[in-house]
């Protein structure tokens, strides 16, 4: 018999069914983003051929204003919950300042920061990108929330998504229990249960990370680093080495393969370290996921989850994956490790 076909609308319904006192209004709040997936799928899909790379302000073949991509992703979700009653702020990527909710629209109970198109610089190059969703209830008593709404520690979500716009369109989210990936059928519009309760494989020999820092590295890092180079490792061999620059797909290999994706603090100006990955819209969210796979995400230091956030576009440095890896990461990191040569093996 052929395997049950069932669509992320079904299994989200049969999520909800396990939260007694649910309103459904957090199966609408997914539904929304799974709607503006499809829509921003079908444009990155086509993208190469309407001119839409273009900058804002050129005019497509249409004749109309075409709009950077991200741009268009950035629109068409704040579009898609602006006026749905279920959200009293949004923060995204694309903007500076918080996204309001109209003042026409009601507000509701819960809080969504959002990356619209991660990777763009990969879209001429027809590589994968991603959306990132972060999901937190209302913590303001003001009616209409406010930024402190926005500026809640990773470990306070209640959802977290991410879409994979590749060779397939892939949707993967996590409300707390465990991981569930849905692949899109463009010919019925639909996206389907493809990985249910996916877990991020143990001992996986790859890691992910833009070797040209190097230089910009500490020695800790490179040390960590070079350890995973070296036949010292677990795995008695070097790891592989995999960098698509593109957070959603290096962190999507990673969930599904196994291994470490990093983006380590850069000291290329010394006087202010600074990580490149956002806090809120990325990090976050996708250390939500991979932990509830059963991995783990760190800045170097301590669990990404516990970060406390001062601004909406915080930046850190991300050691995320197989829990182990990242552990020994830490280790590293922290200076736990003395010197080069024989380390530590990764399961002590
Ligand atoms: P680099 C894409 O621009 C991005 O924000 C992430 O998606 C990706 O992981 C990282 O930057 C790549 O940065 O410096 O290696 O090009």
């Amino acid at each position: 018999m052929s395997q049950e076909i069932i669509t992320i609308e079904r299994f989200i319904l049969q999520q909800e069914r396990s939260f007694p006192g649910a309103t459904g209004e957090f199966t609408q709040l997914l539904y929304d983003i799974t709607l503006a997936a499809k829509i921003i799928s079908r444009e990155v899909n086509k993208a190469g051929l309407v001119e839409i790379l273009g900058s804002t302000g050129d005019k497509n073949i249409h004749g109309e204003t075409v709009q950077k991509l991200d741009e268009f992703a950035n629109r068409i979700i704040f579009q898609s919950m602006d006026h749905t009653g279920r959200l009293c702020i949004m923060g995204s990527e694309e903007s500076e300042t918080p996204l309001l909710i109209p003042d026409e629209y009601p507000t509701g109970k819960y809080v969504l920061l959002f990356d619209p198109l991660d990777g763009s610089s990969n879209i001429d190059v027809n590589g994968s990108i991603g959306s990132i969703f972060s999901i937190h209830r209302k913590k303001s008593k003001t009616e209409r929330g406010d930024v402190s709404d926005l500026l809640q520690k990773g470990y306070e979500q209640v959802g977290a998504a991410y879409v994979i716009y590749g060779s397939s369109t892939m949707l993967i989210y996590t409300t707390g229990n465990g991981v569930h990936g849905f692949t899109l059928d463009p010919s019925v519009g639909e996206f389907l249960l493809s990985h249910p309760h996916i877990e991020i494989p143990k001992n996986g020999n790859i890691y992910s990370v833009n070797e040209g820092n190097y230089i910009y590295w500490d020695d800790k890092t490179r040390a960590y680093i070079n350890h995973l180079k070296s036949e010292d490792n677990h795995s008695g061999k070097p790891y592989s080495h995999r960098y698509i620059g593109s957070m959603v797909a290096d962190i999507h290999r990673t969930l599904l393969n196994g291994g470490i994706f990093m983006y380590p603090v850069s000291y290329k100006n010394p006087d202010k370290p600074s990580g490149k990955l956002r806090l809120l819209y990325e990090a976050a969210p996708m250390g939500f996921i991979i932990s509830q796979a059963g991995g783990y995400a760190s800045d170097g230091h301590q669990n990404i989850l516990e970060i406390e956030p001062r601004d909406i576009h915080q930046r850190t440095a991300v050691f995320i994956g197989d829990k182990d890896d990242v552990l020994l990461a830490e280790k590293y990191i922290s200076a736990e490790i003395e010197k080069e040569g024989k380390y530590a093996d990764k399961n002590q």
